[in-house]
């Protein structure tokens, strides 16, 4: 088994020197994260297990050199590069990802920056990552796709190559509906399409999951069964898999020679205060601004703190192209300096601040030596500062202060939780944190620490690959029920060899596709031609059997010899007979319902009520989707109540609740036609549940259809309607 890792940048940078290309493995939270599990990958019980990570190498690499670098990579570190020019990757980076999708899925729609051509250049690097993916993917393939840049990479490579198992995880917040239809309708339909060519889709949290499949609902009209979205004949699956840290690197690090010499060193200046550590990308979701002030805001609340408190403030440069990040270094810089000047002193400096990144060691030292780690993000998909403090503190002392709207809070609730607009929360948090006792600060981080052991990068990692196979299981057996070539061969050759044959066909759904208006499904020229094909050989018993009113069956179909059962079930009309009733029916109900369903159209645009002689129908299939999946609930609950001493059956459809009589229906209406003859071929064909009852009572023998991809009691499914179509077409000829 292969593993293809890809994300935007490959975990290297590059230098030239002496005219050659030479490079360093780079460490970032996922990086670090990740290389642990493929690393364990490449040692794992799976057969034959092997990873390559593709993404973009950081730098233009220059025509010439590329074949090069290429081998390189591949053989010393297994990576393979996509090269791509820096003014694409300019616009593709710094525009679409950064001015469009970051903004906008941090809940800062002020600063996106809807540019076309930043959304030509996205689709432009999403699909050379394809071509170059294409290079290297054989089938069996376990592909891994990572973050926002890639989005649309999923159905890309789909197309390629249909049989791909892709898995996709976002490392930023999903945003909610209403955020994410900001975007123009072409990208945002764009976007949820490309990810959809995922078998599984992993988000931090059960928000971003669940956001994400609301926007699907919303936008794409899918619905989703638990998480399970079934597009033709595909399963997709949406779940949570909060990302986590190397918990063991951060612990055994914090303990390492190295690291305790630089604590040391560290300790010196600040050996009589307590030290608030903050450190951070630049960024304007990070709350940086928010957290100064709430220092200050501290400061002035708590003079007897003052000369015994210092924040150390690393900020890491990241992004200096988009102006909004040059725009909060001067912000920052212009607060430190306030800070400082205000509460300072010869002996005392408030706040440390460095503008740069620092090594994995001095990172280490940093965390194990603060009393107070303060992460105040304003949206953050998860936050890997807050879990990599933790990690390190041996003895277990130490205060985390995390911002609700960190991804982490949901999962270190033992940390003081904040707001991070709040600077009076801010204030007291610090205080709170600097006076908690040791005792209560050991017992909090005893308990986050177990939980960031217990479920490590490698789990998650782990998980997420599980899940992925568990995916591809699942398609499998659903794939085992689809009538595939040898199966479809076998049904129209014992069909051509019968002599008596049932052939029943329900219509919505199965013949035609839904409409918005029932009215409107009419049956093409090409479909009665079919079934008068069909139904004229001697030989076949054709049988089309719907929830639809003899009256429109009749206009419909009436001009073709074919039998005909409406209503579900209550009437029955043979070839040149006249319709009759199965059996004698109450239809006084019908009077008490038809109040109820029209108060549900008045409490739910767009849907309407449809009467039958003997049944009554809610539609919704053209009302908001949401809305209606709750009036549904709410119309059946209470129905089911108010129906409790009437005979009748409350019958959930494809977007129809339906009321009709209990004790008639497909099966009955079944029974009567199997009693006729004896048939020594029978198919049925339905989508709905009210197919099911039909699909009981047939013998074994029959060749039950389900159309869709959803449990059914039918021997086998067909994906769609065309199928049908096609197959009936394949048996009406001579
Ligand atoms: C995105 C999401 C999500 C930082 N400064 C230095 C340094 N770091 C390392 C940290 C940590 C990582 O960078 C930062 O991770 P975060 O999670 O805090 O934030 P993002 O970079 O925005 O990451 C985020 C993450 O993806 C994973 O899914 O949690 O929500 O935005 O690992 O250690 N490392 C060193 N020196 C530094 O100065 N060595």
């Amino acid at each position: 088994m292969r593993l293809l890792v890809i994300s935007n940048r490959l975990p290297i940078t590059i230098v030239e020197k002496d005219g050659e290309l030479k490079f360093n493995k780079s460490a970032g939270g996922l990086v670090s994260g990740l290389s642990s599990y493929l690393t364990s990958f490449g040692d794992s019980s799976l057969p034959q297990a092997k990873y390559i990570w593709t993404g973009w190498p950081g730098v233009e690499i220059d025509k010439k050199k590329r074949k090069n670098l290429k081998s390189k990579l591949l053989n010393e570190i297994q990576a393979y590069p996509v090269f791509i020019s820096e003014k694409i990757m300019d616009k593709f980076y710094l525009g679409f990802c950064n001015k469009v999708i970051w903004p906008l899925f941090h809940y800062f729609p002020s600063y996106a920056v809807y540019d076309e051509d930043y959304w030509t250049h996205y689709k432009l690097v999403n699909e050379t990552f394809c071509n170059t993916i294409m290079e290297i993917a054989k089938p069996g393939d376990i592909i891994w796709i990572h973050d926002y840049h890639l989005m649309l990479l999923p159905k890309l490579l789909r197309e390629k190559m249909p049989n791909l198992q892709i898995g996709f995880f976002l490392h930023i917040p999903f945003p909610t509906f209403e955020i994410f239809r900001l975007l123009p309708g072409k990208w945002r339909s764009e976007i949820l399409q490309g990810l959809l060519g995922s078998n599984l889709l992993g988000f931090h949290t059960y928000n971003d999951t669940q956001y994400f499949l609301r926007c699907v609902l919303c936008i794409l009209g899918y619905e989703h069964n638990m998480g399970q979205i079934l597009l033709d004949k595909r399963i997709i699956k949406a779940d949570t898999f909060p990302i986590s840290i190397d918990f063991q690197k951060f612990y055994n690090a914090a303990n390492s020679p190295e690291v305790v010499t630089t604590r040391k060193e560290f300790l010196k200046p600040l050996s009589n205060s307590k030290v608030i550590l903050s450190i951070d990308r630049l960024d304007y979701t990070k709350g940086i601004i928010n957290r100064l002030r709430g220092y200050e805001t501290f400061l002035k609340k708590n003079p007897q703190w003052h000369k015994k408190v210092t924040l150390v403030l690393i900020v890491v440069p990241s992004r200096i192209g988009v102006e909004q990040y040059r725009h909060i270094k001067v912000q920052i810089d212009g607060l430190v300096g306030k800070i400082n000047g205000r509460f300072g002193s010869v002996n005392w400096t408030p706040i440390i601040y460095q503008y740069k990144s620092l090594p994995f060691n001095a990172l280490t030292a940093l965390y194990s030596v603060s009393d107070i780690a303060l992460v105040t993000p304003l949206r953050d998909g998860m936050n890997l500062i807050a879990k990599e403090y933790i990690a390190t503190k041996h003895d277990k002392t130490g205060v985390l202060i995390l911002s609700e709207m960190a991804g982490a809070s949901k999962e270190l609730g033992e940390a003081i939780i904040i707001n991070p607009n709040d600077m009076e929360e801010i204030a007291d948090a610090i205080k709170k944190a600097l006076e908690m006792p040791k005792k209560e600060q050991i017992k909090r981080n005893t308990a986050m620490q177990i939980r960031l052991k217990n479920y490590d990068v490698k789990r998650w990692a782990d998980e997420f690959i599980k899940e992925l196979l568990s995916v591809k299981e699942d398609q499998k057996r659903i794939n085992a029920k689809l009538l595939n070539y040898s199966t479809r061969k076998k049904l129209v050759k014992d069909f051509k060899k019968a002599k008596k044959r049932l052939i029943f066909l329900d219509y919505d759904g199965t013949l035609v596709p839904f409409a918005g208006t029932p009215q409107m499904a009419k049956p093409t020229k090409e479909l009665l031609k079919i079934l008068k094909h069909l139904s004229e050989s001697p030989q076949n018993e054709v049988v089309l059997i719907s929830g639809r009113t003899r009256d429109i069956l009749e206009k419909w179909f009436g001009k073709i010899n074919i039998n005909l059962v409406a209503e579900h079930g209550v009437w029955i009309k043979r070839k040149n007979k006249d319709w009759h009733i199965i059996k004698p029916l109450p239809n006084d109900w019908k009077s008490r319902i038809i109040p109820v369903l029209n108060l549900y159209v008045d409490r739910l645009p767009y849907s309407f009520v449809e009467e039958k002689e003997f049944s009554v129908v809610w539609h919704y299939r053209k009302a908001d989707p949401e809305l209606a999946s709750i009036r549904a609930k709410e119309l059946t609950d209470y129905l089911v109540n108010f129906t409790a001493n009437i005979d009748i059956q409350i019958l959930q459809g494809s977007k129809v609740i339906e009321i009709r009589n209990a004790g008639v229906n497909k099966g009955t209406a079944g029974l009567y036609w199997l009693s006729k003859s004896d048939f020594d071929s029978i198919i049925a064909i339905g989508d709905d549940w009210t197919d099911e009852d039909l699909f009981k009572v047939l013998p074994e023998t029959a060749y039950s259809i389900k159309v869709g991809m959803t449990q059914s009691y039918a021997r086998f499914n067909l994906s769609n309607y065309s199928e049908v179509l096609e197959l009936i077409k394949e048996i009406s000829k001579k």
